[in-house]
């Protein structure tokens, strides 16, 4: 399906992911979250009730609940029809010349950045908690070590954008390989993401509206309205308890979760995926994987400031 006009950006969505979009709305007309008698308890039904009516209404349209594709839409129509409403997109074309593109092999960054030391986040294999309790994974090694230990794929070793202000000067020689995105963001580089296959990012939400730019490799993410908060175990930050919507096991320990209304999309090089403040997320890198984050956009970016917790 395709729209398009004068007022409209150059977008796409394929109808199976429109269907299957649309089942998984329709189906959350069964779910109530646990009956609780006091007062409280009544007041969490009958928001989740009023969120689930949302999601049942947008369900009526595969242009209104899909997940669109965008070919290099304008800053404008990015602001208009995704940045201000808080709609995922994936955007194609915005990286077209990037050298980054060609060149970003674990070969090619071997030798670029060397022996620089770097920081990583480590010895994650040890703890299911990895990601919540960040500082006690951080590691340094010689950038040449560091590749040698992600190449070959695993979810222990892993660049994130936590480390990068730390990476800054190890990271300088690869600028020149980078473009700008002119039309959403103001003028910095993005925080890198290296890792290798099986590299695993739990379901969270961030506390910002993020750009992700995919330079080398795949990666494979699962996005989840903020509508769903209810069926994810919201305990911990920014984190779910369900840690993988996709994991059986996690699943039977939260029954809540298996409906949940989901979006799944691969991330090629070259691929922009705009995820908007408050959107679950988890990601998981099909192959060695180099990709970029950013905040910088070129229209407020607040939220973190006053979050509860
Ligand atoms: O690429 C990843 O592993 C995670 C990216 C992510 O979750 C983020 O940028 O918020």
């Amino acid at each position: 399906m395709r729209k398009s006009g004068k007022n409209a950006p150059d977008l796409s969505l394929t109808a199976a992911t429109a269907d299957m979009q649309m089942r998984m709305a329709l189906r959350q007309m069964n779910f109530m979250p646990a009956a609780r008698d006091d007062e409280t308890g009544m007041a969490l039904r009958r928001r989740e009730w009023l969120l689930d009516v949302m999601e049942r209404q947008r369900a009526l349209s595969p242009y209104a609940a899909g997940l669109l594709t965008a070919d290099h839409p304008s800053g404008d129509d990015f602001l208009h029809h995704f940045y201000a409403p808080g709609r995922p997109v994936i955007i194609k074309g915005a990286m077209t010349g990037w050298p980054a593109l060609d060149r970003w092999t674990p070969d090619y960054l071997a030798a670029t950045v060397g022996e620089a030391m770097v920081e990583y986040q480590g010895g994650r294999d040890a703890a299911a908690d990895y990601e919540l309790m960040k500082d006690r994974h951080k590691r340094t090694a010689p950038f040449s070590r560091f590749i040698q230990l992600v190449r070959d794929g695993g979810n222990d070793a892993y660049i994130t954008a936590y480390n990068s202000a730390a990476n800054a000067a190890a990271f300088k020689g690869l600028e020149p390989d980078l473009g700008y995105l002119d039309a959403y963001l103001t003028r910095a580089h993005g925080m890198l993401w290296l890792g290798g296959e099986g590299a695993f990012t739990p379901l969270h939400f961030d506390l910002t509206n993020n750009l992700l730019a995919q330079v080398t490799g795949t990666k494979r993410i699962i996005l989840i309205p903020p509508s769903q908060t209810g069926r994810l175990a919201h305990r911990r930050h920014v984190f779910s308890d369900v840690q993988d919507v996709t994991d059986p096991r996690r699943l039977d320990a939260y029954p809540a979760a298996r409906d949940v209304l989901r979006y799944e999309l691969v991330l090629t090089p070259g691929d922009l995926l705009f995820i908007p403040i408050g959107w679950w997320h988890q990601v998981r890198s099909e192959s060695f994987s180099a990709m970029l984050t950013y905040t910088n956009f070129r229209w407020p970016n607040a939220g973190h400031e006053n979050y509860p917790g």
